[in-house]
């Protein structure tokens, strides 16, 4: 019998353990053999163009037509089967997170944990879960740019053993509402303006302010979007959260509260706000460039999952609710326990196929994994499902090779647009003796049962005033920042409420800052010509540890990408051991050059510059090291250009190293050894550049403030 087709290696499973409804593998169409039906799976298997039915084509080239100046005939079938096909590419974008990134991957379980879950892939340590992730923006539509300040999609899918399970999650651990009946409109706020469909991608309008100054308990995810964590560095260097409170359950029915959070091992790291603008003309691919790039030199991104886990009977032991999205659990209070490692090592074949068909949803659980009454959750457990009739225009979003769980699918659900795979014979119902044979399984035999919460209560439409502390946990945020990241913060929030045309709004949000942090408002008010009502900020507010990126990795170059500046003349001994000592460390270094080609270079062979200060610009790459050669400082000093990209390295505060002459260059930029952040090799040897590297900013360099780029 011939079986289901696998159109791309992302459902790279072996033909022979697909299964259709009835678990004996989908029929192909009627009459079609296994051969044939794996040659229509590919689309470049054969020496000729075909029409999609088929028939081999004469002339891809020119329309039919009557007479050789003629008009074009309606006959024309091959031309009105290819424009027909192509007016039809496009399936609605995701009405948020509409511009995404994929990546393949697998996870690996560090220790059983049996103790808590039932769920076999978060037990058996020999496994390794293959998994799909999609990164995504959220306010920007598909084609917009990479970094915009805005959170973070980071959705993850599981196949595991029994079924696929979907965490869909973000990079940021709160939400900005409390119940999802405020979704449509919090999207509505802050997505284009709906009369002139202004500004893309962005959240300075008025809108957005104006929906966010009426809801107060937005305060502390305002924190967190005004932060550095909006803008980060790379994909593969950010947090994801799970953000609401999930349980797990264990074999003997017990139930624990769990928080979900995955932690990139390259640490977290940021863009500054400069940065990411001109990024988002110079490179609007940036982090889908920086992912894809990693992952196609193997130098693969790797998360860690953590689990925050608190005891059903210490629910209330918080002065906060666990069902509040808005509220993290500072991990002061609870720790979170690595569990396993997520180690993304394949791109897609196929963006289309895999990044943007794929279909996540908060239901797609496994036993051992249940959820808990936060109403934004509640909520998504209705709008996934939803959303996806809208986008594939029917219910078989699940046979798309890249939803398709790894294991039997067996219902007697059956049609709806593009049904693929199905079942023969006259059974399609349950309970049937007229042919099917699959029946309800126990808990025993992996049979999904829901966690039997006790409940009561009567039909009410109303907020718990359990959830009603907006300001704490947004001063918490505040208070466990570092210097520079509070001023990252306060500069944030006067660009994008800078923006806003309507003083009142204005005045609204400076007010609800003055109950987050009175200098905080007085800053942002000052800068808006506003003045904040006294606020009331909780006074008996600490910091907690996790939330400044200052306690991120900061101790190695892994991950980063260097440019060595160079023009003709260069050092080739230099360049080649800069290079070296680079990839050793596990940094990728790329030379950019006063023009592309090859750069001459004494003692040794011409150097090759893929990129040029006219293609690369600064804001590309973490670091800058300027070679040796007199001949390479004199061309860079002679390039606007050139020394364009050494001021602006400074001026973002990354580390720059000189070797040689190369110090001319900087000398030129009026930068100096003594500025932190600025090495000066004279005798060889990358150590300290390397460890600059690492620290990544420096945000002491006062002078970079000054500077204009
Ligand atoms: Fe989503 N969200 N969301 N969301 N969300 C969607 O589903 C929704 C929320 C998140 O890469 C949609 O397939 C509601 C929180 C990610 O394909 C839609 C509410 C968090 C993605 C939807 C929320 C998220 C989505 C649009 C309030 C972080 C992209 C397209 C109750 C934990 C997944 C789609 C991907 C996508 C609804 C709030 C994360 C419309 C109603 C909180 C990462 O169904």
């Amino acid at each position: 019998m011939a079986k289901f087709i696998s159109y791309s290696a992302a459902n790279s499973r072996p033909q022979s353990e697909q299964q259709n409804n009835d678990g004996t593998g989908a029929d192909a169409p009627a009459g079609v053999d296994a051969e044939q039906a794996s040659q229509m799976a590919s689309v470049d298997s054969g020496e000729f163009l075909t029409t999609n039915q088929g028939l081999r084509i004469n002339d891809d080239q020119n329309t039919l037509r009557a007479g050789e100046r003629g008009p074009s005939l309606l006959e024309d079938f091959h031309f009105r089967e290819k424009i027909m096909h192509f007016d039809h590419e496009r399936i609605p974008e995701r009405v948020v997170h509409a511009r995404g990134s994929g990546a393949h991957g697998v996870f690996q379980l560090y220790e059983s944990l049996a103790q808590y879950t039932c769920a076999k892939f978060l037990q058996d340590t020999s496994v390794q879960t293959p998994m799909f992730v999609r990164f995504s923006t959220v306010n920007g539509s598909r084609g917009s740019a990479d970094t915009v300040r805005d959170a973070r999609g980071f959705a993850t899918k599981f196949y595991t053993q029994e079924g696929v399970f979907d965490l869909v999650g973000n990079n940021m651990p709160v939400f900005f509402i409390q119940d999802a009946i405020k979704f449509p409109d919090l999207v509505h706020a802050f997505k284009p303006e709906p009369d002139n469909e202004i500004p893309q991608a962005a959240t300075a309008h008025d809108t957005f302010w104006d929906f966010i100054s009426l809801t107060p308990e937005s305060m502390h995810m305002i924190m967190w979007v005004m932060s550095d964590r909006a803008i980060p560095r790379s994909l593969r260097m950010m947090e994801g959260f799970g953000v609401h409170t999930f349980r797990l359950i264990n074999e003997q029915g017990k139930s624990t509260f769990v928080k979900f959070h995955w932690k990139p091992l390259l640490g977290v790291h940021s863009l500054v706000w400069d940065e990411a603008q001109k990024l988002g003309g110079k490179d609007p691919d940036f982090h889908r460039r920086d992912l894809w790039d990693a992952i196609a030199m193997g130098d693969f991104p790797e998360f860690e999952l953590g689990l925050q886990l608190v005891a059903e009977e210490d629910e209330h032991k918080f002065d906060f609710d666990l069902l509040d999205a808005t509220k993290i659990i500072p991990e002061d209070l609870v720790p979170v326990i690595p569990v396993g490692k997520m180690t993304l090592n394949r791109n897609p074949d196929n963006y289309f196929a895999e990044t943007e068909q794929v279909a996540f949803h908060l239901g797609h659980v496994v036993p051992g994994i249940d959820f808990s009454d936060d109403p934004l959750l509640q909520g998504r457990l209705f709008s996934y499902l939803d959303t996806q009739v809208n986008r594939f225009g029917g219910a078989n979003f699940h046979q798309l090779p890249i939803n398709q769980p790894k294991t039997a699918v067996n219902n007697y659900q059956q049609d709806s647009p593009m049904r693929y795979a199905n079942r023969s014979g006259k059974v399609n119902y349950e309970p049937n003796s007229l042919g099917g044979t699959a029946r309800e399984a126990a808990p025993a035999e992996g049979g999904y049962v829901s966690y039997p919460e006790p409940l009561q209560g009567s039909k009410v439409r109303v907020r718990s005033k359990s959830f009603g502390d907006h300001y704490s946990q947004a001063t918490l945020f505040y208070n466990s920042m570092s210097q520079p990241e509070k001023e990252h913060i306060a500069a944030a929030l006067q660009f994008e409420l800078g923006k806003v045309t309507v003083k009142a709004v204005q005045q609204r949000t400076v007010d609800h800052l003055a109950n987050i942090d009175t200098q905080l408002a007085k800053e942002v008010g000052d800068y808006l010509g506003v003045t904040a009502k006294p606020g009331s900020p909780n006074p008996n507010v600490g910091k907690a540890k996790a939330l400044s990126q200052l306690e991120s990795v900061k101790d190695t170059p892994k991950g980063r990408k260097i440019a060595i500046l160079a023009g003709d003349g260069v050092d080739a001994a230099d360049v080649m051991a800069m290079q070296k000592a680079l990839k050793a460390a596990g940094a990728a270094a790329e030379v950019v050059g006063v023009h592309l080609g090859m750069l001459t270079a004494v003692g040794g062979d011409p150097i090759a510059a893929p990129k040029s200060v006219l293609t690369a610009d600064s804001v590309m790459y973490d670091a800058l090291y300027v070679p040796r050669g007199a001949g390479s400082a004199q061309a860079l000093v002679a390039s606007a250009d050139a020394m364009h990209f050494v001021r602006e390295a400074f001026k973002h505060y990354k580390p720059i190293c000189a070797g040689g002459e190369g110090a001319d260059v900087l000398a030129k930029a009026a930068i100096t050894a003594a500025d932190p952040g600025v090495v000066v090799i004279d005798d060889g040897g990358a150590d300290a550049f390397l460890a600059a590297i690492g620290k990544h900013r420096f945000w002491d360099r006062q002078r970079a403030k000054e500077m204009s780029a």
